[in-house]
């Protein structure tokens, strides 16, 4: 079952097998450096991040943790743009050889995490975000491009869930008002929820 929630934003439920969701999440478990972004506003996320290929300092991307160390980003491993290019496929039955993500921003929510209504824009590239979900449901908020309150679309992302945002759909507003605590299957050992978001710079 494939669902078109709006022009170029596709939703697969159950896209990744059993076994495959818990490969990842042991990749997501060997990736270190998992820090709350500090806003220029203030605020700190409540999510916790780790970048892979260029790292995302609020609001723009950099080769080196400027937020931290200073020390290099990890490696966007290639199994992952292969990943991707498989998900974009699917999700909108075309094929994908030239899909090549270079970033990607892997979030780890525990039971209180959330993320505000906001634009994925720092990308120089509006090629499609394919985004992978693991562990409990969250409830995700699809919005309009023009501001980030109504319309929007509630949509329940669970473990294994894929979704691709492009077209008409790239730079709309979005965000994740709440994960719903304990819907992670045990056997997955993962407390909480993470996403995946693979993208392409355009650096
Ligand atoms: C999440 N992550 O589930 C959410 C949803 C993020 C982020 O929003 O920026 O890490 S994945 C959603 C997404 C990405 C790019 C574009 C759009 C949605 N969109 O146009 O709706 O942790
Ligand atoms: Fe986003």
């Amino acid at each position: 079952p494939r669902a078109e929630i709006a022009p170029g934003a596709v939703h697969v439920p159950d896209w990744l097998g059993f076994d495959a969701q818990r490969e990842l999440v042991e990749a997501c478990r060997g990736w270190r450096g998992y820090r709350s972004a500090r806003l220029p506003s203030g605020g700190v996320m409540s999510v916790r991040t780790v970048c892979l290929g260029w790292h995302w300092v609020p609001y723009r991307y950099s080769r080196t943790i400027d937020d931290g160390d200073g020390s290099p980003v990890l490696p966007f491993p290639d199994w992952l743009g292969d990943l991707g290019r498989r998900g974009l496929a699917d999700a909108y039955g075309v094929p994908a050889e030239d899909y090549r993500p270079d970033v990607a921003l892997v979030n780890f929510y525990d039971a209180a995490a959330k993320m505000g209504m906001h634009q994925d824009k720092d990308e120089r590239s509006l090629a499609p975000v394919v985004s992978l979900s693991l562990g409990d449901t969250c409830v995700f908020r699809f919005g309009n491009t023009e501001n980030r309150g109504q319309p929007y679309t509630d949509v329940e992302l669970g473990s294994g869930d894929l979704f691709v945002f492009g077209g008409a759909s790239r730079l709309a507003y979005h965000g994740v008002p709440k994960t719903l605590p304990g819907t992670a299957d045990p056997a997955l050992g993962l407390t909480g929820r993470l996403n995946l978001t693979l993208r392409v710079s355009g650096l």
